[in-house]
């Protein structure tokens, strides 16, 4: 079964531990719209995160990085004033330090992703969405600024009056994404913050389409329970940008290309409405704190 799921940060890699337990043949497509220049790196936290989960070294709890890894780096850059808001592990560094060098050389990001994932011995295939960049930019009455800013080093708190995706409208989906959506069996969208992370995907022209005329069917695990999302920042910019803070305005944002929408079975209130955009839901216990949930419901997306 020839499966490919779409990712953004924390809640995804659950998933992807599920998938990655079963026989299938799994490509992995990375948000990038949170992607940051920092310390003179080009951080991918979506991809990273996905590559340290399937090579088995992401740090669970936090739920981005490499676990175990310290912040050596940090403190000497702090000592050399620079701010050093975004904490990035020395080891995770040295990802990034890797990733910039390639990049720099003349790779594409596809292309040194792939290099990442080979030399961390991860045998599925992560791409990213595409070689170009795009940046989730978050307006706020302090200004416009990256996500990174407003979520990390800002803690999420200004208030968000709009969204954007700079450099989206002129960003090409990589051939590698579309010859993955054609030999779709299925498309699976992890639980991921429909803003920040399905959102920076979906404004890349050609991929909505993509995966609207896809013949896979195309599922998608809802990050909501209730009005609140398993983590980040999804309930506040998902009223920013004027869609229902639920499952049911997850399923208003994908339908069009959407087929069958898994929800937590407390929001069954929901079930008819989003049943009456024409795609398919299902209840199910979503939350996944143990590795039996990951693996429950990396069955049930492949089902549904
Ligand atoms: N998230 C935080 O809340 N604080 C951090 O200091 C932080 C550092 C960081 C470093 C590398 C990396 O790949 C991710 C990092 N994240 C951090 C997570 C990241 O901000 C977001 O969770 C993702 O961009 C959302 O997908």
């Amino acid at each position: 079964l020839k499966v490919v799921a779409l990712a953004g940060g924390t809640g995804s890699a659950k998933l992807l531990r599920g998938l990655d337990k079963l026989r299938i043949d799994l490509t992995v497509v990375a948000n990038v719209g949170d992607n940051v220049w920092m310390y003179g790196l080009y951080v991918c936290p979506d991809i990273d995160i996905a590559c340290y989960t399937l090579a088995g070294v992401a740090d669970r709890a936090r739920g981005w990085g490499i676990q175990g890894d310290s912040h050596r780096s940090l403190e000497q850059l702090a000592k050399l004033g620079t701010p050093t808001w975004f904490k990035l592990g020395d080891m995770d560094m040295a990802t990034c330090l890797f990733r910039t060098r390639l990049l720099r050389e003349g790779a594409t990001l596809t292309q040194a992703t792939r290099s990442i994932c080979s030399a961390l011995g991860v045998s599925r295939n992560v791409i990213p969405v595409t070689d170009d960049p795009v940046e989730t930019r978050i307006v706020t009455p302090q200004g416009d600024m990256h996500l990174q800013e407003f979520w990390v080093r800002d803690g999420g708190r200004p208030s968000v009056t709009r969204v954007w995706y700079r450099g989206a409208r002129g960003a090409m989906v990589t051939e590698e994404v579309k010859a993955a959506l054609e030999g779709a069996d299925r498309v699976v969208l992890c639980p991921a913050n429909p803003v920040t992370s399905i959102g920076p995907m979906l404004a890349v022209p050609g991929f909505r389409t993509g995966l609207a005329g896809c013949e896979a069917k195309v599922v998608a695990l809802s990050p909501m329970v209730g009005t609140s999302p398993f983590s980040g920042p999804a309930g506040k910019l998902m009223k920013a940008v004027g869609i229902r803070a639920d499952s049911l305005g997850v399923a208003k944002l994908y339908s069009g290309f959407l087929d069958s929408l898994i929800i937590s079975d407390g929001d069954v209130s929901l079930k008819e409405d989003i049943a009456s955009l024409g795609i398919d839901c299902s209840l199910a216990d979503t939350r996944m704190t143990a590795a039996s949930d990951e693996l429950r419901l990396a069955k049930k997306v492949l089902k549904a």
